[in-house]
């Protein structure tokens, strides 16, 4: 008798700890639907939920929709801020030292034989497709359809762009932003209705050489942009690093002018003479009449024109995409983001492009909507990083999360109950140089105040910021003997960061990872 109840007492908690068990990880059509929309290069400075000098010339209703009826996120920073780098973070959720891809030129290649989370949900049970840029040079893995720009190193056409269609290669006729969210729509009406899907939807814009749709062409011809404070940044203090670039409005090409080459040469001269100011130390004067500070000021109105306008039509494109949700009765059970791979820098210090741990560049946007579940209005301010993606829409999903993941889910965070012991500071580390742009590599420590960067490759230069006081960072604190202690206790904190995330390489080590030409596939087979 007692040995019967015994058994039966063990059956039934058997049943329980199974039925328990299925119930939260087993994939339903009830789970939520994930759109995740993602651009090239978008600073937070050019959203206007996230205030800045364009909020009122240059708004972005849609990301703004999506903030106001869900959470915006203001301390979201970037692991290594550049595109190759950043998405592999994204889709392992790990550092570039892990998941083996450290920077684009010279040998960025995905090791596509690695675990992503689109692959954790697709056998989860989940639908998933990728449209528009993927850049990571190995064939995506885990997506029941994709469609991604090739040509241009897989940078993408924004006029009559090429796509690899699930294999075939395909040229399309129009402008890139549309075209990539027709596709997306195109996926979403044709997918099975039965399960749940993820769709990353990945603009090329708002990348270099921002081309704008015709009709946005000339959005703001008779306006002059404002200039952001440190436009003219002597870069006192900082002259081997920010002060040693080539990412300053001097080094803006003629293509990025979208000046018009002479009728007299060949086809091949003309874009040979488009391509001048690419090249290293070679910067393009627009006139002899002009001074440099006149010369940059022109250059600086027409990129920041042209940037903006390829934006309005990434905002236009998710206001179609949230029309869809609606007209068909998704709004409720999806999960809505947009995001971008890192900031950018919109002549602040002078420069375009990113690479930089400054805030322009370290800051990624993240505006997130899960009716329901995230409360309208959630402001996010907790340290949250790109390796955090993968976990955080796993769990939303259901889905288990490997242990070797490196990043944490902020899904409590959204829900306004981050937990005690959530990350106060984050660790950095950018490896690409000189190609392209010139930016010393360097890692770092942010925290919810401070910043502590140490550039190493061939210079030995700390950098120091109080973002409270000095949140353009123009003065470097390094040698100010008052923070001596602070500097000190940070300095091992980013030791311990470093070393805590498994990155235990050498200077040497270092610079053999920024110097050498390998992709991710070699590199991994190193650890
Ligand atoms: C291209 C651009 C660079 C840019 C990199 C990386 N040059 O090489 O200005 O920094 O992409 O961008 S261009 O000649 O193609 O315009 S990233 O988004 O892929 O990281
Ligand atoms: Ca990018």
């Amino acid at each position: 008798m007692k040995n019967q109840f015994n058994k039966s007492f063990f059956w039934i908690i058997y049943f329980l700890i199974t039925l328990s068990y299925c119930q939260e990880k087993s994939v339903t059509n009830k789970s939520p639907n994930i759109v995740f929309i993602f651009s090239d290069d978008h600073a937070t400075n050019a959203i206007s939920a996230y205030g800045g000098l364009f909020t009122d010339l240059a708004p972005t209703p849609n990301i703004d929709r999506i903030a106001k009826e869900g959470a915006i996120l203001k301390n979201v920073l970037c692991t290594n801020a550049i595109c190759g780098p950043s998405r592999a973070s994204i889709l392992t959720g790990t550092y570039s030292h892990i998941n083996g891809y450290y920077k684009n030129y010279k040998g960025g290649v995905f090791n596509n034989q690695q675990w992503t989370y689109p692959q954790a949900l697709q056998e989860g049970g989940y639908q998933t497709a990728l449209v528009g840029k993927w850049h990571l040079a190995s064939e995506p893995v885990g997506f029941d359809y994709f469609k991604y720009h090739i040509s241009k190193g897989e940078q993408g056409l924004y006029w009559d762009p090429i796509y690899n269609d699930n294999g075939n290669k395909i040229k399309e006729k129009g402008y890139a932003t549309n075209l990539t969210t027709d596709f997306a729509i195109e996926w979403l009406q044709e997918r099975n209705k039965d399960e749940p899907f993820c769709l990353l939807l990945q603009f090329k814009a708002p990348h270099r050489e921002w081309s704008p749709d015709k009709k946005y062409e000339h959005l703001w011809n008779d306006i002059e942009m404002p200039y952001p404070l440190t436009f003219n940044d002597s870069y006192l203090g900082r002259e081997l690093t920010a002060g040693d670039t080539e990412m300053t409005m001097d080094y803006f090409s003629r293509q990025d002018m979208k000046m018009l080459p002479p009728d007299s040469l060949t086809q091949k001269k003309q874009r040979r003479w488009l391509q001048y100011g690419f090249k290293p130390g070679e910067t393009v004067k627009l006139s002899k009449k002009l001074s440099s500070q006149e010369n940059r000021n022109l250059k600086y109105q027409k990129y920041i024109k042209d940037y903006l306008a390829t934006i309005r039509s990434v905002d236009d494109n998710i206001g179609r995409v949230l029309k869809y949700l609606k007209d068909n009765n998704l709004e409720q059970n999806t999960i809505v983001v947009y995001s971008s791979d890192q900031g950018f820098f919109l002549g602040e210090h002078g420069f375009f492009d990113k690479r930089f741990m400054y805030e322009e560049s370290l800051k990624m946007p993240f505006v997130i909507r899960y009716p329901g579940v995230v409360k309208p209005g959630t402001i996010v301010n907790d340290i949250i990083s790109n390796i955090d993606f993968a976990p955080t829409l796993l769990d939303m999903a259901g889905v288990n999360i490997p242990e070797n993941v490196q990043g944490k889910s902020f899904f409590q965070n959204l829900k306004e109950n981050t937990s005690k012991d959530w990350r106060q500071s984050m660790y950095y580390h950018y490896y690409e140089y000189p190609y392209y742009h010139r930016v010393q590599p360097h890692y770092g420590i942010r925290d919810q105040r401070y910043k502590l960067i140490h550039f190493y490759y061939n210079i030995d230069v700390w950098e120091f910021y109080d973002l409270r006081n000095d949140p353009s960072e123009i003065n470097n604190l390094i040698d100010n003997p008052s923070h001596a202690s602070l500097i000190n206790r940070l300095k091992t904190e980013l030791y311990q960061l470093k070393k805590s995330y498994g990155n235990n390489m050498s200077i040497e080590e270092l610079r053999y990872i920024s110097d050498n030409d390998f992709g991710g596939l070699e590199s991994n087979k190193k650890q």
